[in-house]
């Protein structure tokens, strides 16, 4: 594939390559520019952006309000630190808890930062409200969970080259089998304080839970005052079709945990939103970051916020996702196993007959779409949610031959 590039590409590659570690293989394609659904890269070429980022480009690149929003702040201020107050993060993270729906909210910056925020506040929390012996607090999670890189977030990752070498590893963790909601209830213990679940798994390969999953599940919570602590990093603000995908079950985690489109592709924002009995464990001194809630990223994230909500998003994602997700059905192809997903969150599962995923994603860059696998079978489609059915029906146009196999190069 890399061989087929032109030169201006291959220059901007082998440069990468020289010189950036090699923790990723990404598609050899270089992109300069992007405008709402589309990129481009630095031969000219548009590509239609199916990956958005992993969900941090919700509102599309370059939203001209968000943009808009973060060139005023940088001409204002940008960075004070916390040890001093700032004139965004107050309006930001006041508008956050009124979507939500909780009392409180703590800006961190990536989202693995917001999960290791989220399991310290509910350690904390077992440990001095509930009760549970100090260092003695478990936190059960599910198998193919996706949170992060940090060393405790890969602590109890089921995937193995993601803890390979990485060792030692933070304890307190318990791994129980994702959408089983029996699972759960068997593996409380006296010692439990949380559980921490992603609504749909990503990472994992676009996986959904059966439905009432979360209901029972904070049923279950509820009964053994353990702390639910829902990620939707991935699956929040507008994605899977609600402003967060525990919303379809009507479920109210303890703990919200966003990041990614909070940042509205411009920065990056991450929170974790809860109630004053969670988060009030959190006394000064005890836990920060330089960063976090600094007045550039709360006034792109106040944008940010009100994009999704002023231009309906997740109402958009809902009903585009379940027309695009009838569509894909609808292809008939023998390396199709299975397509799911929910909203605008989708995966197409290929046939482990037909060879990895990835194949079938470098031949939809050959046809001006770009997505990226998962899980080595899983081709994931996440368009930004500003997408319009015209062009969504064009991409059919390119995604159905390949998922049937043309300008796929099999290597089985
Ligand atoms: C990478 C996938 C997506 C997440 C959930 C926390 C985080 C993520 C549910 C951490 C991050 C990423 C990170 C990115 C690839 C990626 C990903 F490919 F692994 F499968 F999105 F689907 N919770 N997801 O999905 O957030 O610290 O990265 O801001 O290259 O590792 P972060």
């Amino acid at each position: 594939m890399i061989e087929d590039v032109r030169s201006g590409t291959r220059a901007f590659l082998t440069e990468a390559e020289r010189w950036s570690a090699q923790n990723y293989r990404p598609l050899p394609v270089v992109l300069e520019r992007g405008e709402g659904v589309w990129v481009w890269d630095v031969e000219g070429n548009r590509y239609l952006d199916m990956l958005a980022a992993y969900s941090a480009l919700n509102q599309g690149h370059r939203h001209p309000r968000i943009v808009r929003a973060a060139i005023d702040q940088l001409d204002r201020l940008t960075v004070t630190s916390r040890a001093f107050h700032n004139d965004q993060m107050g309006p930001f993270l006041h508008e956050l808890c009124r979507l939500a729906g909780f009392q409180k909210a703590l800006p961190m910056n990536t989202g693995a930062e917001a999960v290791e925020t989220a399991l310290k506040m509910v350690r904390k929390w077992g440990h001095e409200v509930k009760g549970v012996p100090e260092n003695q607090g478990e936190i059960i999670v599910c198998e193919g969970n996706f949170a992060g890189r940090t060393i405790t977030i890969i602590s109890f990752s089921s995937e193995e080259q993601y803890r390979a070498g990485f060792g030692p590893f933070t304890p307190g963790f318990r791994t129980i089998p994702y959408g089983d909601a029996g699972a759960l209830e068997e593996a409380i213990g006296e010692r439990t304080v949380g559980f921490l679940v992603e609504p749909i798994q990503g990472e994992g390969g676009v996986v959904v839970p059966p439905d009432g999953y979360l209901r029972e599940v904070r049923e279950i919570c509820d009964r053994h005052r353990v702390a639910l602590m829902a990620d939707e990093i991935q699956t929040g603000l507008g994605r899977t079709g609600r402003l967060f995908c525990c919303d379809w079950e009507n479920v109210r985690p303890d703990v919200l945990i966003l990041g990614k489109a909070l940042g509205g592709g411009v920065y990056p924002v991450s929170a974790v939103v809860a109630d004053a009995e969670h988060m009030d464990v959190f006394r000064p001194g005890d836990h920060g970051s330089t960063f976090g809630g600094n007045p550039l990223a709360a006034a792109i994230g106040l944008a940010s916020l009100k994009v999704i909500v002023e231009e309906d998003l997740p109402r958009r994602a809902a009903e585009l996702g379940a027309w695009f997700l009838d569509r894909l059905r609808s292809v008939e192809s023998p390396h199709v196993a299975e397509v799911r997903g929910k909203g605008l969150m989708i995966g197409v599962v290929i046939a482990e007959s037909s060879g990895p995923a990835r194949a079938f994603c470098e031949a939809l860059m050959a046809r001006g779409i770009l997505a990226k696998e998962t899980h080595h079978q899983v081709v994931r489609f996440a368009p930004p949610l500003t997408i319009g059915k015209d062009i969504l029906e064009d991409a059919l146009e390119a995604i159905a031959p390949v998922l049937r196999g043309d300008g796929v190069a099999f290597t089985t």
